[in-house]
């Protein structure tokens, strides 16, 4: 769980997390000004803290990255602030389980009314449009990108370079350009939508800047794709070499 100033909200969506599912929860805070340390610490949840206020993509990577090192299989990224339902992490890691993919993605606008359940109507149309924009360049025909319910494979999360993402919001984005370079299979399942006081929510000018900055990435894909400037960070980490034969002299 990427937090920041989750206090409000953090027990509640540790308290609902199906404890026999998860071996480790692991939260990171990122400078919050709340009082997130203490809860994570009452909690007794592997607390990682930053010195500072990094951004939400500085906030995953140290998840990732902590989640490898202590062994995970599969990776759950949720929102601490409440807004996605922790009882349906089952759900939400089965298709890796069956082996059909390699993300997953929780997906509020699969088989649901957003807007019902509090999304605001700009919201709802800007990741309309930002995911047909996603889907044309990705290939792809998911419902929604911009959840903050995720799980990965371990192996997907190896294949890719998570620290030469964004240290903001974007991050989400570019995660998900590098999975479908590497050829990851991608899946989703219906989460509800759920906004409320106490959740944590991206301002207009943030999300204003969020949904620019998910056109730049796709353009700059479309280039990286073209060959003629190709950028390190679509590319894979699995580097594959095999044995030469030995020359008989
Ligand atoms: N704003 C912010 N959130 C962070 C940061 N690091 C981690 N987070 C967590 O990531 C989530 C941020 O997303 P929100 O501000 O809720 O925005 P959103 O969920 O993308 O958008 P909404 O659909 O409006 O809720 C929260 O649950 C935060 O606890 C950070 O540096 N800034
Ligand atoms: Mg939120």
């Amino acid at each position: 769980m990427p937090a920041y100033n989750a206090a409000k909200t953090l027990h509640m969506t540790y308290a609902e997390l199906p404890h026999d599912v998860v071996d480790l929860v692991i939260v990171v805070d990122d400078g919050s000004k709340d009082e997130t340390i203490r809860i994570a610490r009452e909690l007794g949840l592997e607390l990682f803290v930053h010195n500072q206020n990094y951004g939400y993509g500085a906030n995953q990577k140290t998840c990732y990255r902590e989640a490898l090192r202590a062994g995970a299989d599969i990776i759950v990224m949720v929102h601490p602030d409440y807004q996605y339902d922790p009882t349906l992490l089952p759900q939400v890691i089965a298709p890796i389980q069956q082996g059909k993919a390699d993300v997953v993605l929780g997906s509020r606008l699969l088989n649901g009314d957003p807007m019902s359940g509090g999304m605001p109507w700009w919201k709802y149309i800007s990741n309309r449009f930002l995911t047909w924009a996603e889907n044309t360049v990705f290939g792809l025909s998911l419902a929604e990108y911009h959840t903050g319910y995720r799980a990965y494979t371990r192996t997907a999360l190896e294949s890719v370079n998570v620290e030469m993402n964004s240290d903001n919001f974007i991050f989400d984005q570019e995660i998900m350009a590098q999975f479908v370079e590497v050829g990851a299979r991608v899946d989703e399942v219906p989460v509800p939508t759920r906004y409320f006081p106490q959740a944590s929510s991206a301002s207009f000018v943030q999300s204003s800047i969020y949904g620019l900055s998910i056109l730049w990435l796709l353009f700059r894909l479309l280039v990286h794709r073209t060959g003629l400037l190709k950028q390190k960070q679509f590319l894979s980490l699995q580097r594959r070499y095999t044995r030469a034969a030995t020359a008989n002299l």
